[in-house]
């Protein structure tokens, strides 16, 4: 027997398919509520979109710490055995909610973790640096990948002339035009933290670190041509294989490690520890392996737990912190505002947002759509004489202290011996990438600036590339000058 048809407060309806009328030709009624329901519902089905990160997919989790790592952080989940359950959001950046999942993009790997002391999400992308190093910058960077205001069309000369006028996304862009730039599923990457944040200990001694999620599935990734024709056949494709894969029991895991740096030696490492858009060298601070990460539940609504889901790097817990990353610090404004926004003043309520395994004694209260509140007895002020909660710093979140000179001012970030904007791009390009894959990497950027970059930008596209590495820079001129998207040299001129 199926449940009778209800309106949205519950009262059984006569009918799903005709609305009332005066007589079977007559005009419909007004105070046909459930017809004015049903359409009116319907208007306000969507939330909007996020600005970036539009198109993803979810699912839930959980972290095991496999390793002792207490004498870096006094984290309660990251102490050893220790069980947390976790919610992933995976994304492309760039485009709308309708967008194909296997654009050229970095993916978005937000993670939170449903931690005893409150919420830790660890919001960080499938790439370990990103595109500019001051928050300042944001809305420009993601403006020029997005679309022209006139025609409302994207266009490659705005995204190359943002990139090449700010040097620094040159780190970013050689690893985005590789084969990482397109993963093979969601499953198939790696996840990063990006930014460095700080561990404390039990002792309170700080440390520098930054996370890694290699992904136990192995790196595999989709050529250009592989993933324009899945873009035709399939926009959710990546969604879609998440999604099965852990209907299948094929449950997707990747351990977790981090790099550790003791404070004492940010000042004078060879590159600034706090750029976003540089990496620390594993040889230099290698990988300490925290836990086992796997995901084995889909979301019960996507909705309801992916789409209104809410990342915010400001989510930390005692024995973690932030650190001088300007585009952190942006970072812990904007999430919260951006969740307000487009989700509500409320939506640390609703179900993937609300804490699991820690109570909630915040003196916040009403706001639209409030439905949870505190006990009558409780004051809705502090102080007071009546048993209303209480800071207590000893509890608290480290938040992340650190030294600085306090003169204000508007500079860039102090430069370290080995800084540069091309020093570790053409590192990447000569001393990680093999053969085949700077082959590609020439083919994919060749390809991309034949999709249409114009002048005055192209010449300084071939420059830019030059300045990464003299051959690489060579082999994208003759490629796009001689139109050849595969970026090898023309064959001499016949005759
Ligand atoms: Fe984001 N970013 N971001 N971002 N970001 C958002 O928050 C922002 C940056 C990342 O699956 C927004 O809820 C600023 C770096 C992910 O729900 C917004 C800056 C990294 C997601 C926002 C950055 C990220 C977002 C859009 C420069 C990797 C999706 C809607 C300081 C370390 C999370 C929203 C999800 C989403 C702001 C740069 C990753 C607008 C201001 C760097 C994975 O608030």
């Amino acid at each position: 027997m199926t449940k009778p048809t209800t309106t949205n407060t519950g009262t059984p309806v006569e009918s799903d398919n005709e609305s009332l009328t005066a007589g079977a030709q007559g005009p419909i009624l007004l105070h046909d509520h459930y017809l004015i329901e049903k359409l009116a519902q319907f208007n306000r089905e969507r939330v909007p979109e996020r600005i970036v990160h539009a198109k993803g997919a979810g699912a839930y989790g959980e972290l095991v710490v496999t390793n002792d790592v207490s004498r870096y952080t006094k984290a309660k989940l990251f102490q050893p055995g220790a069980r947390t359950e976790s919610l992933v959001r995976f994304s492309t950046v760039a485009g709308e909610q309708g967008s194909p999942d296997t654009w050229r993009d970095p993916r978005g790997f937000a993670v939170k973790f449903y931690t005893e002391d409150g919420n830790y999400d660890l919001v960080g992308n499938n790439t370990p640096i990103f595109f500019i190093k001051d928050p300042i910058k944001f809305p420009d960077f993601i403006r020029s990948q997005k679309r022209l205001p006139g025609n409302g069309l994207r266009d490659h000369t705005m995204q190359w002339d943002f990139w090449t006028l700010r040097p620094e996304t040159a780190h970013q862009v050689t690893w985005l035009m590789g084969d990482r730039g397109i993963p093979k599923t969601y499953r198939h990457m790696n996840g990063y933290g990006s930014h460095t944040y700080q561990w404390v200990n039990a002792a309170g001694e700080r440390f520098w670190v930054k996370y890694h999620f290699k992904t136990d599935q192995g790196s595999e990734y989709l050529t250009q041509a592989d993933a324009d024709r899945i873009a035709g056949e399939n926009a959710d494709y990546h969604r879609q294989d998440l999604w099965e894969a852990i209907e299948r029991g094929e449950f997707p895991s990747w351990t977790l490690h981090v790099q550790v740096m003791p404070v004492a030696e940010a000042e004078g490492y060879r590159f600034n520890p706090f750029d976003l858009t540089k990496v620390w060298s594993h040889r230099d601070y290698p990988l300490i392996e925290v836990g086992k990460w796997t995901l084995s539940r889909n979301p019960g609504n996507y909705f309801v737990d992916i789409e209104q889901a809410a990342f915010e790097p400001s989510n930390v817990v005692p024995g973690i912190g932030f650190s001088p990353d300007k585009m952190l610090l942006g970072r812990v404004f904007a999430y919260a505002d951006a969740h307000r926004y487009r989700i509500g003043t409320n939506y640390a309520q609703l179900p993937p947002n609300l804490p699991r395994a820690a109570a909630v004694n915040s003196y916040s209260k009403e706001g639209a759509m409030r439905y949870s509140y505190n006990d009558a007895s409780v004051p809705v002020y502090a102080p007071n004489s009546f048993g209303g909660p209480h800071a207590d710093p000893s509890l608290a979140p480290d938040g992340g202290l650190w030294e600085f000179d306090p003169t204000m001012v508007r500079a860039g970030y102090v430069e370290h011996a080995e800084d540069g904007d091309f020093t570790q791009a053409g590192t990447l390009v000569r001393e990680v990438l093999d053969d085949a894959q700077r082959e590609r990497l020439v083919s994919n950027i060749v390809g991309h600036v034949l999709g249409g970059v114009r002048e005055p930008v192209l010449g300084r596209v071939f420059e830019y590339w030059k300045n990464v590495d003299p051959d690489l820079g060579k082999r994208v001129e003759e490629g796009v000058l001689a139109g050849r998207v595969d970026g090898s040299t023309p064959p001499p001129a016949q005759g």
